[in-house]
């Protein structure tokens, strides 16, 4: 009886090591969002569980759109750290021609499990909605953060960004970053 005891536990041990020695990569999961397919929309707009490692796909698939990284407090401008000049990522515009065979895209790789916002920063695109949250919380929801946006009146500051910015894309961001792929 003692050694058939032994012999599941040593078998056990095996199937949980060989996982991460032969390739972490496998835990990553890949996400993938669709731009502007459903009219000022990221779809889905919300995910869940992201963590570092993780990538998520952004198919910029109907009209012309953004991927820029906001702030809960400030969800359609782009998110700054006054204080360390540290800014989000950015997409700039992701034109997609009606007919074309190429379908823009970016891909974001996760750094944190802290919330990411993102928001269209295309004329009224953010306070029409155009909103998105990555690793929401119960106290910073993702409704909480599209309610605070299409709270927002004026003049978008999308538009005084484009006709002064020249840094698109800005690919590092706050525990996220864009990667370019070939
Ligand atoms: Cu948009």
């Amino acid at each position: 009886m003692r050694s058939l005891a032994a012999l599941p536990l040593l078998a056990v041990v095996g199937v949980l090591a060989a996982p991460a020695d032969i390739n972490p990569a496998l835990s990553n999961n890949s996400f993938v969002v669709s731009v502007g397919d459903g009219g000022y929309a990221y779809t889905p707009n919300t995910i869940v569980g992201a963590k570092p490692g993780d990538t998520i796909l952004f198919e910029f698939r109907k009209g012309n759109h953004t991927v820029t990284q906001t702030s809960f407090a400030d969800p359609c401008s782009p998110f700054i750290n006054a204080t360390t000049n540290t800014k989000g990522f950015d997409t700039g515009f992701m034109p997609f021609t009606e007919g074309s065979n190429e379908l823009p895209f970016f891909q974001l790789k996760i750094m944190s499990t802290e919330p990411i916002w993102i928001a269209c920063l295309q004329a009224n695109h953010c306070q029409s909605g155009m909103v998105m949250a990555i690793n929401p919380t119960a106290d910073k929801t993702f409704e909480q953060f599209r309610d605070a946006a299409q709270g927002k009146t004026g003049t978008s500051s999308a538009l005084a960004r484009v006709a002064t910015s020249s840094g698109w894309p800005a690919l590092a961001g706050l525990g996220a970053m864009l990667m370019l792929l070939a």
